[in-house]
């Protein structure tokens, strides 16, 4: 057999040319609002002398988030994953509560942390959210809650699984850590259910360096949240309810709200970036991008691809290869899927039997860079080495094969 390279791979940074970009690109570069105004910002915090604790600043992030999503009550908090324990808690969620498998692992941890089992349940192929159909076969008399999540920034189908919380006596609420200003053509993420999530951190679309959000419509709720975040105090030296320090910062505030002033212009570039992917891979064998509804608002801040082998000739993960090596940091959200990490793997080794689509999409999808940091010239350029890859699939894997290559396992990409 011969193993005669065509002399156009020879340039390709996997095989020792230059990499398509000087600098790595990175998904979830964090976008930056305008920093005069954040500056301002921070030394009027300085000149109040007042940091963190529910200060002037963070009063008015959780005012104007609670305006935008038309939500009751907007509770501040220091990221995402106390937001979620928080929610949890205040809501008693206990036994089993149904997740999907196919979310970042926080989602599964904020119950295990509190010794709640997750119970993991599949996703629709098509949009990679929560079924209701396999939460329905997931309900036992142990079971208390759902917790929906609107991954990628699209909305789960919350009539669904409302109606199934409804009908079993269930408490359900969503992990929009995503979906900040996403939603249907008539309703945003944050009003539904008891209780939403969102996650500000730096690699969301709107980022308070740190930070997270939960909101609800329900007045008791929102009070319980309020204590539990700040140690359950009622007033100085007055403890009503066992609380943790979930509290956001004033710089956070400060961040959050500038980043709120440009949120329009990132989702606007956002929107050109993925429809430059669109278009550049529309031809490409095998690498299909997931389709956002047009009726739906979605904010683009993932540009979510699958890679079917057959097709392609080249697996996902030997094209992430060729990806990083030329600084092109593309990722592999979420894979393997919770139910394929620890602790979770432990205890249920054979969760992947009723998970079949979360199984096939972990194995082939693909997150491309986005975000203000990248060009739609960019996104060409990236389009074109995954191109180049496509059309020289076997071959770059025989050679990668021969040499062992595999470069995205490497700390963090730093
Ligand atoms: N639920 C869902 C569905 C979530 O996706 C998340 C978080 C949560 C809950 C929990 O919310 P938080 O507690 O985080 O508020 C990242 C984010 O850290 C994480 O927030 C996010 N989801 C997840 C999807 O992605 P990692 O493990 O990929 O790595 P990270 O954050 O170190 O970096 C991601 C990339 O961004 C890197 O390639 C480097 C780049 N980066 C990162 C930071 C922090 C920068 O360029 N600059 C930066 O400042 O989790």
């Amino acid at each position: 057999m011969s193993h005669v390279t065509a002399p156009s791979l020879a340039d390709l940074a996997v095989f020792g040319g230059t990499p398509a970009f000087a600098e790595k690109q990175h998904v979830g570069r964090p976008n930056l609002g305008d920093r005069e105004r954040l500056l301002e910002r921070i030394n009027d915090i300085l000149d109040r002398r007042w940091l963190t604790n529910n200060g002037h600043y963070v009063q008015e992030f959780e005012r104007t988030i609670a305006e935008m999503v038309g939500a009751k009550h907007c509770i501040a908090t220091c990221n995402g994953e106390i937001a979620l324990e928080i929610a949890i808690r205040a809501l008693e969620l206990k036994g089993e509560v149904i997740v999907p498998s196919f979310t970042f692992v926080a989602t599964a941890h904020a119950l295990q942390w509190q010794e709640i089992t997750p119970v993991f349940a599949d996703i629709d192929p098509r949009t990679h959210l929560i079924d209701p159909e396999s939460v329905l076969r997931l309900i036992t008399p142990r079971t208390t809650g759902i917790i929906g999540v609107h991954l990628w920034g699209q909305p789960c189908d919350v009539e669904a699984l409302s109606a199934i919380a409804d009908e079993h006596g269930l408490k359900l609420m969503f992990d929009a850590a995503h979906a900040f200003g996403c939603g249907t053509s008539t309703r945003l993420a944050g009003t539904w259910g008891q209780a939403e999530v969102f996650s500000f951190h730096a690699t969301k679309l709107v980022n308070s360096l740190e930070g997270g959000a939960i909101v609800t419509n329900d007045d008791a709720l929102a009070r319980k949240i309020r204590l539990m975040k700040n140690f359950g105090f009622l007033g100085f030296d007055n403890v009503g309810y066992v609380g943790t320090n979930g509290k956001m910062t004033e710089f956070s505030a400060a961040m959050g709200l500038t980043s709120i002033e440009s949120m329009g212009e990132f989702v606007a570039h956002n929107h050109l970036n993925y429809d430059q992917y669109r278009k550049a891979l529309a031809n490409v064998p095998g690498v299909t991008l997931l389709e956002y509804d047009e009726d739906l608002h979605a904010n683009y801040q993932y540009v979510i691809a699958e890679v079917d082998e057959e097709e392609s000739t080249i697996s996902r993960d030997w094209l992430l290869d060729v990806l990083w090596a030329e600084n092109i940091l593309a990722r592999r959200y979420f894979y393997p899927g919770c139910h394929r990490m620890q602790p979770y793997r432990a205890y249920f080794p054979n969760a992947g039997l009723l998970l079949p689509e979360t199984e096939r999409v972990s194995a082939r999808v693909l997150v491309l860079p986005t975000g203000q940091t990248m060009t739609p010239q960019d996104v060409d350029r990236v389009c074109g080495v995954i191109r180049r890859a496509v059309d020289h699939g076997r071959e770059i894997t025989a050679r990668l094969e021969r040499a062992g290559k595999r470069l995205h396992g490497d700390v963090f990409g730093r």
